[in-house]
């Protein structure tokens, strides 16, 4: 049965559920409760975050009990676990995301409103948790949210950074980077576990002994120890089923590190070397597929895996003691990109040398624990750490490498490829050269039961073109899983009028299998269903113009279309392709400020690597192209270019529901996946985008008509690379060589003529590696069919409508399950209460 549709007192922060009177009393009265006795104010005088904090505490009542059942039930059964290792967890903001998935939302809602409170505004109190730099972190985020969900026994360990991802302040059109002090405070959802403390050994020197069989053994005399703090992060599944962990590690330094060597006199040097060793979780590095290379951060990733394997270790050990021929059966460890790679030699290390195991037994259960997924083909993000910073950290670890490789080279290849140096060259885990280099995902493929990529054709390109040879010694290795997002956060939480909208057509579990959205595609033809879907979004809409207004004092109108493209800024991800149409597109009202055109709104959100000079200039770019149009009265108002600062995920949430299009623009082949294109589409935006990444899984779905699909494929893009010569496509298009050009003016940067050649430089001179104008006109033509459809209201509600209904498998519990069934073998465990 379906209620009446047109509903319209549905706006997007407010439901018309009705909620349980006693449970909104019992709430109000904790709420108040924790005020006084927990944060030690009362309702006269709290502040907004002391309300915050009052709410946090409220729930954590509910949430710490689960916790309990939780892991007594997984205690109890022995359970087999996954542990999901990554050094970044984009968890944003959690009192909405806990409160809706304990169904305590509307109740917390009404209890605030009769203190006078919008939940919303109390909300806005909390920072982000912003432990992460984009999709890689933002995935893992979204898979513990459905591992929980789930119910699959697991741990989330990662770093508990002290300063996540920067700030970005734009002055004078720049980027400008701030330190993120998330935990300034103190964070209210974290809990300190002192009882389980770790302490990890660094640096030093190998020493070989001859044991007296006459057998050689290696012992490692490290020359420092680092205290690990584990942090635990409870995460909620949907309906309170289970309450899974996010362990994060603090690095400190140890009592016997600074007051055993530096003994009398030594205490100012003693206080030195401890900022050493607390500098390690200190801050997040800023790149988004880049690897750092530097000394702190592959300090950082031993850190991290060092403390989760003794922690796991543990573990089993409470229930195995010294046996570890379970080991294998009972842990199932994913490697999230290879940041965590040297989990595999510590873990080797730590059953050969700690534990007593021979070599043989110590791989046999490390090759059967481990598995990779990767998540970009860019060269520049595979990681190559040089030998000589092993040497200087872990020397001992570095040995094992190279008995792995040794092994691995002798053994399975020399049997495949007799006597074929070239081939052991190139799968070799050390890559010779002036300086000699560590290849981690090589140790990773050699090492993992599985490894796997995020969408159908990144996947495809990993076993192909990244793994070939790898792939002819084990085909089955190699795996898809494409990627997923949360239902509960990217539609449930941050979109309150869709989320009424499917529990009226769809019943309320949609957010539990979210292939039941499917439903609304039967009143995608419907005028009052139409209507009320785009009611939902123009209130979106409207939200969000406010917010624009707020942030950048940018007058945006919400009958125009909102024309969205939020991401990291790279060239991959073609932001300057979209540039370049914007300019077009003014230059062409200019010529003629009279033509028919749909108003829109371009918006953009997107930090850049610090040290990504091209990448700030993007930035830039786009502030000083916003800042003319913006201005032009000839125009009438016609066109908006806004850059909104500091994109994060609780500005994505208000971002995301409210866009018509979602563009989705990379050079095919080089998006592995893409998420917040499943996010755009489920909230109701038709992809502007290149066959690339997921965006042709999300097409197969909504249908390849229902959204604008321009570009070069991934072969033709393969195709065309080597013999590409950008000059041919400025040469023989007046329009983009005009636009091209007008970047070398001071048209848009009065007084400084040249502050945006360095775009053209690297479209002209340096080659245009991400193939911009060759897809220039393509692109056009893409945005003139979407300006076509949107004038006509009823096509354009039904494709968004199709998008919406249709991105059931875009769920991260599909993904999760997949994972489940198909890597790790794991079952679900229901939590008794
Ligand atoms: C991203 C990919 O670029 C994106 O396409 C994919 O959806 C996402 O991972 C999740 O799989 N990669 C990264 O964020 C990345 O490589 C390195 O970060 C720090």
């Amino acid at each position: 049965p379906v209620k009446a549709a047109a509903k319209t007192s549905t706006s997007a922060t407010q439901t018309t559920a009705t909620v349980d009177k006693a449970q909104v009393k019992a709430f109000k009265e904790q709420v108040e409760k924790h005020l006084r006795t927990t944060i030690g104010t009362s309702p006269v005088k709290a502040s907004k975050l002391a309300w915050w904090q009052a709410v946090v505490a409220t729930v954590n009542e509910d949430i710490f009990g689960r916790l309990t059942d939780t892991q007594q039930t997984h205690a109890k059964n022995d359970t087999r676990a996954v542990h999901y290792l990554s050094a970044e967890f984009l968890m944003g903001r959690l009192t909405i995301n806990n409160l809706t998935n304990l169904e305590k939302f509307d109740v917390a809602r009404e209890a605030l409103k009769e203190f006078g409170l919008d939940i919303n505004e109390i909300c806005e109190e909390e920072p982000d948790m912003a432990l992460g730099n984009g999709g890689l972190g933002r995935l893992a985020a979204c898979f513990m949210d459905s591992l929980a969900t789930c119910n699959y026994p697991c741990v989330g360990y990662g770093i508990h950074y002290e300063n996540g991802l920067f700030r970005q302040e734009i002055r004078a059109g720049k980027q400008v980077e701030r330190p993120d002090s998330w935990r300034e405070y103190g964070c209210p959802w974290e809990a300190c576990r002192p009882e389980s403390v770790q302490n990890i050994p660094l640096g030093g020197y190998v020493e070989k002994q001859t044991a007296p069989d006459g057998s050689q053994c290696s012992v490692w005399h490290p020359s420092s120890m680092i205290k690990g703090v584990p942090w635990d992060i409870p995460v909620v599944g949907y309906r309170g089923s289970s309450v899974a962990i996010l362990r994060l590690w603090e690095s400190r330094s140890t009592e016997q590190f600074n007051w055993d060597v530096f003994n009398a006199g030594g205490y100012v040097d003693a206080q030195a070397e401890k900022s050493l060793a607390e500098t390690i979780s200190k801050v997040l590095y800023p790149n988004d597929s880049t690897e750092a290379g530097k000394e702190l951060r592959l300090t950082q990733q031993y850190f991290f895996c060092a403390c989760s394997l003794r922690d796991i270790l543990r573990r089993y050990k409470r229930s195995h003691h010294n046996d570890f021929s379970e080991f294998a059966a009972k842990i199932a460890i994913q490697l999230n990109d290879t940041h965590p790679t040297i989990a595999i030699p510590e873990l080797m290390r730590l059953l050969i040398d700690e534990e007593g195991l021979s070599y043989d037994q110590a791989w046999d259960i490390t090759s059967k624990t481990f598995n990779y997924t990767n998540h970009t083909l860019l060269p520049e993000a595979l990681e190559k750490w040089p030998v000589y910073i092993f040497e200087k950290l872990l020397p001992r670890h570095l040995e094992l490498i190279y008995e792995i490789n040794f092994r691995f080279l002798n053994g399975p290849v020399e049997a495949k490829w007799p006597g074929n140096n070239e081939i052991k060259s190139r799968l070799s885990i050390i890559e010779e050269g002036e300086v000699r280099k560590v290849r981690m995902a090589n140790l990773c493929v050699i090492t993992s039961e599985h490894v796997n990529g995020v969408a159908k054709i990144h996947s495809k390109l990993v076993k192909e073109n990244l793994f070939p040879d790898y792939a002819q010694l084990w085909p089955n290795k190699f795996c898809n899983v494409t990627n997923g997002v949360t239902p509960r956060r990217w539609i449930l939480s941050c979109n309150r009028g869709l989320a009424e909208l499917y529990n009226d057509v769809a019943g309320k579990d949609w957010p539990l299998d979210l292939d039941k959205c499917e439903v609304l595609k039967k009143y995608a033809d419907k005028k009052e269903y139409q209507d009320r879907f785009m009611k939902i979004k123009h209130d979106n809409k409207v939200a969000l113009a406010k917010t624009i207004k707020e942030l950048t004092g940018v007058e945006v109108d919400p009958n125009a279309m909102f024309d969205v493209q939020v991401k990291r800024l790279h060239e991959y991800k073609r932001q300057h392709l979209n540039l370049l149409y914007i300019m077009s597109l003014y230059k062409s009202l200019l010529e003629d400020p009279d033509q028919d055109i749909v108003p829109q709104v371009f918006i953009f959100g997107a930090k850049a690597a610090p040290a990504y000079t091209l990448a700030k200039d993007i930035i830039f770019a786009i502030n000083a192209v916003g800042e003319k149009i913006n201005n032009d009265l000839r125009i009438k108002g016609k066109l908006k270019v806004v850059f909104l600062p500091n994109y994060r995920v609780s500005l994505a949430e208000k971002i995301i529901p409210a866009a018509d299009i979602s563009e989705q623009i990379s050079t095919a082949g080089y998006e592995a996946s893409g998420t917040s294109n499943m996010k755009f589409s489920m909230n109701g935006a038709l992809t502007l985008g290149t066959m690339d990444g997921a965006n042709i899984e999300i097409v197969e779905q909504a249908g390849i008509e229902n959204n604008f699909i321009f570009g070069l494929s991934v072969d033709e893009v393969l195709e065309l690379k080597p013999r590409y010569n950008p000059w041919d496509y400025y040469n023989a298009d007046h329009d983009l060589k005009a636009v091209v050009d007008w970047l070398d003016s001071d048209f848009f940067t009065p007084g400084q003529p040249g502050a945006l050649s360095s775009i053209k430089t690297s479209l002209l001179n340096n080659g245009d590696p991400f193939l911009v104008l060759a897809d220039f006109a393509s692109y056009k033509e893409a945005h003139q069919r979407a300006q076509k459809l949107f004038k006509d209201k009823a096509k354009w509600a039904r494709a968004a409508m199709i998008n919406s209904a249709t991105m059931g498998i875009f769920s991260s519990d599909r993904s999760i399950r997949d994972y489940a069934e198909n890597i790790w073998t794991l079952r679900s465990q229901i939590v008794k209460k």
